[in-house]
């Protein structure tokens, strides 16, 4: 049964605790730091009007002296990232797997903080990075913090923690320019994926649309690891975490990538953040993937490597509960930027498994945080601090902030009444697992890790036509970036082991023949002892054609809310158009945006002045989900004199969104480079309100593509 005597409330406690640390400035006056009023925060304390500033000035130094020392280093991996409050709540208690309180009890909410990042580029760099995307999860529990930290692909590049130095250094900026930033299209990251072939699943992912999402909001997350439930009888079963956005999958092309990135660089920032503010909450369902410890044998891969997933067509992902983000952060330097995420934060019902990559990030995450925030104490920290009360003998150090009553720091003691006691475990202490353990110790990788090809070719198999010609270009793209043949050559021939028809076209693409066998071994992830010839990747399996569950072609379709969709309107549009279109858009939750020839206000055909979204010189295509040009004989006239305004449809056209147009709106499409939009089936003339929704729910009109493809621009 489930506990029903818990707080409904946990999520505004967490709410509360903030509170104690949020300073309000309102109605208040400028301090020191020691809390005296200050009557100029302007000049420097000086000898005479042009005189020498004098040391004593302690207002300039004190003022100085925090600026100096303002910034923290930026995490080494993730750098970028942004971050929300919400809160999690189970559906049904899962008891049968897990004793943890999180997913036993249905009266709680628990509260959630999130961060959302991407892995190669430092902290200013670009949203729309191709990159894998973090997706750390920090739950608030009653029986302390649990943090999931995951990504927003099920696997990942390699198979133990030992590589991930090697990995990281080849995908950064290179070494004697820093160049490129928040770009895998490079040299020194291609020689290391053809030389790792663990790497091989992740990458395709990356060269797939998963790489460049539309919205932080419409990505899935994962553990990747398998970890293990724990219920009240000490029985385990593994698990895999997944995240489903209600928004469903979507992404951007690459072609948009690129130019969102010039035109806002923060565009997955400022999408989560003005979801949020304008009260359509980002959600995404909680799924676990179960499977009994007798089965631990029964697949063709090994559950605890990390670079292979369960298809979900073998073991279903049963949805638990749902996380919501309501709150934007207050500050992001005190919030998105000191939390600290640790994979160890774990609580009882909930337990690791040996993947070796899991097992180096226990020791990872701490260490780096001494670094990053300068303290042991980062706990204390008010958006890395539990809910819960915390007593211990550990003391002292930099910044402690708290001050730990009485005169025992030890156990046992009895001078304090053995306090802070031990607990059982039927009272909530941790046990770990008791994992039975017969093992020589050695230095070395299990023989179950070796296939690298299998499951890149089922990810593969199982895209859309357009997902795989979006991974052909990835490959081409990233590939064409490269200078040295010898590598590019080992990549093709490792793509032609994934499927030879994706090989030979990169090749063509890159002009280059896909190589029948390459000189040199290519795992070189292995120690120098080891026998080279029997460390090669495996044979290919294929013990699943397809695996439906891993195609964007197979996400949801059924919501257009908080789609941009741009309004392009000039003084003199038809009222009776824009209001039908508008009103039937805002019923459906969609942001309607006014692009007008210029900022400030624009009038309609009835006289009512609207006010201007954004000018088109302030503006791009890129950044809108879909376009409507309501007709009005002066307005199209208006937009006509514009080209931008013609380029903007053609890049929406280009890029295989929705369009509609009513009465004259129809010139603008007539004198863009779209010669097929009659017959295009995500193209509306004269009101067509409900296909032109459906369209826009669709994303795209990916049959577009080919002629979209011949689009000049
Ligand atoms: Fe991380 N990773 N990682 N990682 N990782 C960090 O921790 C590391 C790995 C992930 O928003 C760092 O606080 C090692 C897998 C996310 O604050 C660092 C290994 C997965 C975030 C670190 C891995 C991740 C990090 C940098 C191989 C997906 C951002 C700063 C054993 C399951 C968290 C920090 C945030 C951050 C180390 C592999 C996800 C250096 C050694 C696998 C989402 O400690």
């Amino acid at each position: 049964m489930a506990k029903k005597n818990t707080s409904q409330n946990k999520d505004s406690d967490k709410q509360k605790q903030l509170k104690k640390f949020t300073l309000d400035p309102k109605d208040k006056p400028l301090t020191t730091r020691q809390g005296l009023k200050v009557n100029d925060t302007n000049n420097s304390l000086k000898a005479g009007e042009r005189g020498a500033t004098l040391l004593e000035d302690f207002m300039l130094r004190e003022k100085i002296h925090n600026f100096d020392h303002e910034r923290i280093p930026e995490r080494i991996v993730h750098a970028r990232g942004s971050g929300a409050h919400g809160y999690f709540e189970l559906y049904e208690s899962i008891e049968k797997y897990s004793k943890a309180g999180i997913f036993t009890d249905t009266s709680r909410k628990t509260p959630v903080f999130v961060r959302f990042s991407t892995v190669a580029g430092s902290k200013g760099s670009t949203d729309l990075a191709r990159d894998v995307r973090g997706f750390a999860v920090k739950f608030y529990t009653e029986e302390g913090t649990w943090d999931l930290v995951g990504n927003n692909m099920p696997i990942f590049f390699i198979q133990d923690a030992m590589k991930f130095p090697d990995l990281i250094h080849s995908v950064k900026p290179e070494p004697n320019n820093e160049i490129p930033q928040a770009a895998s299209a490079h040299d020194t990251f291609y020689d290391f994926v053809s030389l790792t072939t663990e790497t091989l699943h992740n990458h395709i992912w990356v060269m797939s649309d998963r790489g460049i999402p539309r919205s932080l909001r419409m990505m899935e997350g994962f553990g990747i690891h398998t970890f293990r439930l724990i219920n009240g009888k000490g029985e385990a079963h593994f698990v895999k975490f997944h995240w489903k956005p209600k928004l469903g999958v979507h992404s951007v092309t690459w072609d948009e990538a690129v130019k969102i990135s010039g035109a806002d660089s923060d565009f997955h920032r400022r999408d989560l953040w003005d979801a949020i503010e304008a009260g359509q909450y980002p959600e995404w369902e909680l799924g676990l993937q179960i499977v009994p410890e007798e089965d631990e044998h029964k697949f063709d891969f090994d559950l605890l490597d990390p670079t292979k997933l369960i298809p979900e067509e073998m073991v279903p992902v049963q949805l638990i509960g749902r996380m919501v983000l309501n709150r934007n952060p207050e500050n992001f330097f005190a919030e998105t930027e000191q939390v600290a995420f640790l994979p160890g934060n774990i609580v009882p019902g909930i337990d690791f498994t040996n993947d070796p990559l899991l097992q180096g990030r226990l020791f990872s995450y701490r260490d780096t945080q001494l670094s990053r925030l300068g303290s042991h104490n980062f706990h204390q920290i008010p958006i890395n601090r539990p809910i819960g009360e915390v007593h211990n003998n550990q003391r002292d150090g930099h910044m402690q902030m708290e001050i730990p009553k009485g005169r025992t720091a030890y156990f046992p003691n009895s001078l304090s009444g053995g306090c802070p006691y031990l607990s059982t475990v039927a009272e909530g202490g941790f046990e770990p697992y008791q994992e039975r353990i017969d093992a020589k110790k050695i230095r070395g990788r299990s023989e179950s890790f070796s296939d690298h090809f299998s499951q890149p070719a089922l990810f593969y198999r199982s895209l859309a036509d357009w997902e795989k010609q979006h991974v052909t270009d990835a490959y081409s793209f990233e590939l064409g970036k490269c200078d040295h043949d010898h590598i590019k050559e080992r990549m093709l021939w490792l793509i032609a082991q994934i499927d030879s028809g994706l090989a030979k076209k990169v090749g063509e693409n890159l002009g280059m023949k896909v190589p029948s066998k390459i000189e040199k071994p290519i795992n070189q992830a292995i120690g120098a002892d080891a026998n080279v010839k029997d460390h090669q990747p495996g044979k290919k399996k294929n013990y699943l054609d397809k695996a439906p569950a891993l195609s964007q072609a197979n996400t949801k379709f059924d919501t257009i809310a908080t789609r941009k969709v741009a309004f392009l309107v000039a003084d003199g549009f038809n009222m009776k158009d824009f209001d039908n279109m508008k009103k039937a858009l805002e019923k459906e939750k969609a942001m309607v945006k006014l692009i007008a020839p210029h900022g400030g206000t624009i009038t309609c055909d009835s006289g009512m002045e609207h006010k201007v979204d954004a000018s088109i010189m302030t503006t791009e295509s890129v950044l809108y989900d879909a376009v409507f040009i309501p007709g009005g004989e002066k307005s199209i006239k208006a937009l006509l004199t514009k080209s931008k305004f013609v380029k903007f449809v053609d890049e929406a056209f280009k890029h295989c969104k929705a369009i509609a147009v009513t009465n004259e709106g129809v010139q603008i499409l007539e004198s863009g480079n779209m010669k097929d939009f009659k017959t295009d089936k995500a193209i509306f003339q004269d009101g067509k309100v409900k296909e032109f929704i459906e369209a826009i729910a669709k994303h795209r009109n990916w049959e577009r593509m080919e002629v979209a493809e011949k689009i000049a621009i």
